[in-house]
């Protein structure tokens, strides 16, 4: 898959009144190279129209578009992946069905990121790293100590999510991220563009 570092995951109750592919471009416009789609409380319907919409507007940036959980709605979009829990489809099973698109999946614990290796996953998700509000059933944070074990050991890309903010973004690449995650920090940001850039560029390094 195309490399990314900055990664932006929907929330639009983190945005009430403002426009979803608004939100979703600025985020585009500030850096974030990776959109995943996801929505618990939607009809089906509603989710395919919400992704419809972010596949042009993701395909007009180049910017790589995920679907969380609706394998279907990915295809149906011709979306470029899918990114699935430790609860859904095993990945065997959704690689029949999305063939080569690509697979992400959440990982708490280094059993499930060498499973996820070793089954072909194209990335992994790494977290939560500290608390997050952002979801329900999350379970506690793995700590920047899962990140170190990650980085030390898997060597398909892995990004680092949850409770990630600006504040705390360094510790999370000291621990040997080099790509991070973030559903509130982004999308409820005031400027969502500003937020993005000062995320590109401590990513790039040129952080103050
Ligand atoms: N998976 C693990 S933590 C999380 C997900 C979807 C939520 C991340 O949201 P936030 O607002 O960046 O903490
Ligand atoms: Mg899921």
């Amino acid at each position: 898959m195309k490399d990314f570092k900055l990664y932006a995951i929907t929330g639009e109750e983190f945005h009430p009144g403002r426009d979803l592919v608004e939100v979703m471009e600025e985020a585009i416009l500030g850096g974030v190279d990776i959109i995943q789609l996801r929505d618990k409380n939607s009809s089906k319907r509603e989710v395919l129209r919400k992704a419809q919409a972010l596949r042009e507007l993701t395909k007009k940036y180049g910017v790589t578009f995920i679907v969380n959980d609706h394998i279907d709605v990915a295809l149906a979009v011709d979306a470029d992946g899918i990114h699935i829990g430790q609860d859904d489809l095993p990945l065997s099973e959704a690689r029949k069905i999305v063939g080569n698109k690509i697979i992400g999946i959440s990982t708490h614990k280094i059993e499930e990121a060498r499973e996820a290796e070793v089954g072909g996953a194209d990335y992994i998700g790494v977290g939560p790293i500290f608390h997050t509000n952002s979801k329900v059933d999350v379970v506690d944070p793995v700590t920047t100590t899962y990140i170190k074990q990650v980085a030390s050991e898997i060597t398909i890309p892995f990004v680092a999510i949850g409770g990630i903010k600006l504040h705390n973004v360094d510790q999370v690449l000291q621990a040997g991220a080099t790509r991070v995650c973030m559903i509130s920090e982004i999308v409820g940001a005031e400027d969502v563009k500003a937020v993005c850039e000062k995320f590109t560029k401590i990513l790039d390094g040129k952080g103050e």
